[in-house]
């Protein structure tokens, strides 16, 4: 007979009566109660400065791994805003919501198919023009979106002002001029994703 202790095979007998029943289930720890890790993405064109944003954001303890059924890299990793963790994942650049790449593709179903809390959307300072049409659409795809100026040191030294509070105003989201390279705005950026958060929507003055 395999003993109840050792698993190995014995004479010593169970004693019955003792703890749990021997020959029923033995007692299942209650489900610890955890609340679900928000997550947020990155996105935006190539070359905007997403990883680098990515990378100051969750340090050193990240995974990449293929998007399932493809042969395109997502980072992800966490960040601790407050004392609450959030996931972040670094999506491929994207131009449109309307995928032409296979790496536009993955960035499309990630958002629309992952539970996404808020959407990052990095555009580079020196060309917000050619970069708002995503954050309409991203808007209009009814996502909760931040948008994140970044580059602020190349735009300011080409003498281009960005002017932030009318930038919230028109567009009615939260946002941030930061220079992710530098570390600038990385504190602001944080401070308004834990406003998302207590207050269960984008909170600011827009
Ligand atoms: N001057 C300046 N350069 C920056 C800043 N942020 C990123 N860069 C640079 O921009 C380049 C592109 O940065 P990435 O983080 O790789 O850009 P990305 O958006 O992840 O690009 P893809 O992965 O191709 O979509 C790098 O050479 C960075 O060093 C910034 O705030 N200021
Ligand atoms: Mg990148």
């Amino acid at each position: 007979m395999e003993c109840h202790k050792c698993q190995n095979t014995c004479h010593s007998k169970p004693k019955r009566g003792v703890g749990w029943k021997w020959w029923g289930k033995p007692p299942q720890p209650s489900p610890l109660k955890t609340e679900p890790i928000p997550q947020v993405a990155l996105v935006g064109t190539p070359n905007v400065g997403k990883s680098v944003l990515f990378n100051a954001l969750t340090g050193t303890y990240v995974t990449v791994s293929n998007y399932p059924g493809t042969t395109v890299e997502v980072s992800r990793g966490q960040m601790t805003v407050g004392d609450r963790p959030f996931a972040v994942v670094d999506t491929p650049g994207m131009y449109s919501l309307l995928p032409i790449t296979e790496e536009e593709k993955v960035s499309r179903d990630l958002l629309l198919s992952e539970p996404v809390d808020l959407v990052i959307h990095v555009v580079d300072a020196k060309n917000l023009g050619r970069m708002l049409p995503l954050t309409f659409q991203l808007i209009e795809a009814g996502l909760p979106v931040l948008l994140a100026v970044n580059m602020i040191d190349e735009a300011e030294q080409l003498g281009i002002e960005i002017h932030r509070d009318h930038l919230e105003m028109e567009l009615g989201i939260p946002v941030v001029t930061m220079a992710a390279a530098l570390n600038v705005g990385l504190r602001d950026l944080k401070y308004k994703v834990g406003d998302y958060v207590k207050s269960g929507c984008l909170s600011g003055t827009y």
